[in-house]
């Protein structure tokens, strides 16, 4: 468990740990090192590495170049199956507990384990929660499931800590990849009173002070894709970090 015990000690000394998500549709291969670089320099933790498509990219190419260009842990957030390779540090096993699809529950994961297991990289098994956004999200479409209503974080805190007692190791609350709204910051606070695991909080965070009130309510992980596919907003990356970073940064 080396790369869930690491996140375990950034939570531990930062107060929380951020992600940066890179969708190999979405991030240009020529622009890839860069970009590595430049979170590497501004504070991020580690990196997600997948997409729900996977329509341009060739995957094992991608996150070996990830490899490659970076110290940090790259860590695998499949979109399907065939997104596993030996060039990752870990993978999130991701359940989706929201949902009542069997296929997304533990289908997959019986096709999957085999090869996670032949690559060597560490499964970490986590309980995938999607949280209504305002839209249907690709996470909803692809996962053929119903999110949780935006409104109801008892049913989100009673699905979170299910999946605490069935043994997962991370909970993560997904509002989607470029949602219109993010998760509500009372359902993030409902989720991290009841579970003893970290929470993850992702989808639709567009600025510092939204990621900032999510560890507030006690997100332990903050997740961000969308965001930096444009250039121009890649100076922020560094104002993110120190926005989740909450026992070393003063929020200016
Ligand atoms: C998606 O939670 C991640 O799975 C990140 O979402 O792209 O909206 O930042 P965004």
């Amino acid at each position: 468990m080396k790369i869930y015990n690491q996140l375990l000690n950034t939570i531990k000394e930062k107060g929380a740990a951020y992600l940066v998500l890179l969708d190999p549709d979405k991030l240009p291969e020529n622009k890839l090192a860069g970009f590595l670089k430049h979170c590497e320099k501004s504070g991020v933790d580690g990196f997600l590495v997948g997409g729900s498509l996977m329509v341009n990219g060739d995957f094992e190419t991608f996150i070996e170049k990830v490899k490659v260009n970076t110290n940090l842990p790259s860590i695998i957030f499949p979109g399907s199956i065939t997104q596993v390779s030996s060039f990752a540090d870990a993978i999130l096993f991701l359940s989706v507990v929201s949902g009542r699809n069997p296929e997304h529950l533990i289908g997959k994961h019986v096709l999957a384990a085999p090869s996670i297991k032949k690559s060597g990289i560490e499964p970490i098994a986590t309980a995938y929660i999607l949280i209504e956004s305002g839209s249907t999200t690709t996470a909803i479409y692809m996962s053929g499931s119903l999110p949780i209503p935006r409104n109801k974080p008892e049913i989100a805190a009673a699905t979170a800590l299910a999946s605490e007692y069935l043994g997962m190791k991370l909970i993560y609350l997904e509002a989607g990849s470029g949602a219109d709204n993010s998760v509500p910051n009372e359902m993030v606070k409902s989720v991290s009173n009841q579970c003893t695991i970290p929470v993850i909080v992702g989808g639709g965070i567009r600025n510092p002070q939204t990621a900032r009130e999510k560890v507030e309510n006690g997100a332990s992980i903050i997740v961000t894709g969308n965001y930096f596919e444009d250039e121009n907003n890649w100076d922020l990356i560094k104002d993110f970090a120190s926005a989740v970073h909450i026992k070393q940064s003063i929020l200016v």
